[in-house]
């Protein structure tokens, strides 16, 4: 390779780096959970998983598994990125393709996963944008026209260039420093979460919820899996030993909580079902968990609610704010601030240290994450960030059911088809479950065994069909004896309403 080749290969090294480094250095700032280079590893893990290659983590463990992933992106970039170096001046239109295939890329595998945040993506951005400029800054003084072989011309080029490549290190090594110092504080909130030993019970699965049905929804949803709704763009880190919650408004003795004086309190454990009021009919905005914590009827016991009282408050530390009628908060049900999540401190994107979960209403008006703050007071004198943008006051959970299998445009083999999926009435119950194949008679579903009406049920049942295309419809009555009506109706104000259908093809 003559000088100026492998200038350009250095070139192309140094605008590699500085696009990884500056889209690391975004999702760090803005505490989102998934950068790139990770979301990519696990994307490449998932596919050597899948297929017939060796699995990793056998041989070298599941670290080390990740680690070896993730340097292994790293340096493919590198390697791709040097290459393309070298096509500077020649294939200009291959390089943006090919940077912005790999931004693609990077694109994909955040989006994969559940737990991402729109903060990944403006990171993948940020690294594309910056991989455009820098390597046009960095290219440029290597492709000035020189004379016929011209020592001093040469030296002036190398010059020009190291003087450049200088400054995009300076400023990438900003960008990563001041990235990699606001992630310090999510590292350290890490740390004290894995620190915790709280002895909160995983929860085992009870015998009968699952009916084994392949495609059907797990019954309990692993905390990686579960879904996410929140509207910060940089997700709160609290260390728990700064966490406080304020109890106020229209109580008797006002009390703040560390805590430790939390924990320290008679813990409650419960399957709950959650889920969003924007999930459409079919969607999988919602999620079963083995919950810890603690009774929200006891804290507003002690504070000693007074008398004219309907509703409590709830901040989030992002300043998020929902409204729950006190009445939910002081029933018979498990309405708890939880600590623990499947045996596990709560994961940062779901609230940790203490969130909200009340039984039978939406998120939006009761699940606060992150919570700091309770008021006492009336549904007149607040609106929250929901109502505020045309949602309802009050959110019950909506009775819904959904068809997991067959999937929606699935090809099946003709002869006996199984039908499953899961239906909830959070704190009312699924009474029944009835399906409908072709227009035919509705036909009752066998139902899991739950423990209790809080959680999300699953179904199953089996249709007889021919070659050709098939139709499913589900529908549940819950245990007040409403049956799912079949008018469809929109997730604003307080969640959709209708009847799931699928469509499958029997060769
Ligand atoms: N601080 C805060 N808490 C929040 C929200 C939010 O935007 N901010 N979204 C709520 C909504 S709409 C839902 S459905 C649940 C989702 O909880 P999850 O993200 O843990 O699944 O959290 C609720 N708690
Ligand atoms: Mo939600």
């Amino acid at each position: 390779m003559n000088q100026s080749r492998r200038l350009l290969a250095l070139a192309g090294v140094l605008v590699g780096i500085a696009g990884l480094v500056t889209s690391q250095a975004t999702v760090w700032l803005f505490k989102a959970s998934n950068g790139p280079v990770s979301a990519v590893a696990d994307a490449v893990g998932d596919l050597l998983a899948g297929g017939p290659a060796m699995d990793l983590g056998h041989l070298v463990g599941p670290t080390w598994d990740k680690r070896l992933l993730v340097m292994g992106v790293v340096a493919f970039l590198v390697g791709a990125s040097a290459w393309l170096g070298t096509l500077a001046g020649r294939r200009p239109v291959l390089v943006d393709v090919a940077y912005f295939a790999l931004a693609a890329i990077g694109f994909v595998s955040v989006t994969r996963l559940p737990n991402s945040s729109s903060a990944s993506l403006v990171g993948v951005v940020v690294g594309l944008i910056t991989w455009m400029v820098a390597y046009r800054v960095l290219t440029a003084p290597l492709l000035a026209d020189k004379g016929p072989d011209d020592g001093a011309a040469d030296e002036a080029t190398r010059r020009q260039f190291l003087k450049r490549a200088g400054i995009t290190v300076g400023v990438v090594a900003g960008a990563g420093l001041l990235g990699g110092f606001s992630s310090r504080k999510v590292r350290e909130v890490q740390k004290a979460r894995r620190a915790l030993n709280l002895a909160a019970g995983k929860g085992a699965v009870p015998d009968g919820v699952e009916l084994g049905v392949r495609g059907v929804a797990p019954w309990r949803t692993p905390n990686e899996e579960f879904y996410l709704i929140d509207t910060a763009f940089s997700k709160p880190a609290i260390a728990p030993d700064e966490w406080r919650l304020r109890i106020h408004g229209m109580v008797e003795n006002e009390i703040t909580l560390t805590y430790d004086d939390l924990i320290k309190r008679a813990r409650t454990e419960d399957w709950i079902t959650i889920c969003c009021v924007s999930n459409e009919v079919g969607g999988d905005l919602i999620g079963n968990a083995y919950w810890s914590g603690f009774l929200i009827r006891d804290i507003l016991a002690e504070a000693g609610i007074k008398e004219g009282a309907t509703a409590v408050k709830q901040t989030s530390d992002d300043g998020w704010t929902c409204g729950t009628p006190i009445e939910a908060l002081t029933d018979d049900r498990n309405a708890m601030l939880a600590v623990a999540m499947n045996g596990e401190p709560l994961p940062i994107e779901h609230g940790f240290p203490v969130r909200m979960i009340v039984p039978g209403l939406y998120g939006f008006v009761s699940a606060t994450k992150w919570l700091v703050d309770l008021e006492v007071t009336t549904f007149d004198d607040f609106s929250a960030y929901w109502t505020d943008r045309g949602w309802s006051a009050e959110g019950p959970v909506l009775t819904q059911s959904r068809i997991d299998v067959p999937r929606n445009g699935e090809e099946t083999e003709r002869g006996t088809v199984r039908i499953g999926g899961s239906a909830w009435a959070q704190h009312t119950g699924i009474e029944k479950v009835e399906f409908q194949v072709d227009g035919g008679s509705w036909q009752q579903a066998d139902l899991g065994t739950v423990p209790d009406l809080d959680t999300w049920v699953q179904w199953s049942g089996t249709a007889e069909v021919g070659k050709g295309r098939h139709q499913v419809v589900v529908r549940a009555t819950d245990r007040s004896g409403y049956t799912q009506t079949s008018v469809r109706t929109d997730v604003i104000p307080s969640g959709a309403t209708g009847w799931h259908s699928i469509e499958f093809e029997a060769r």
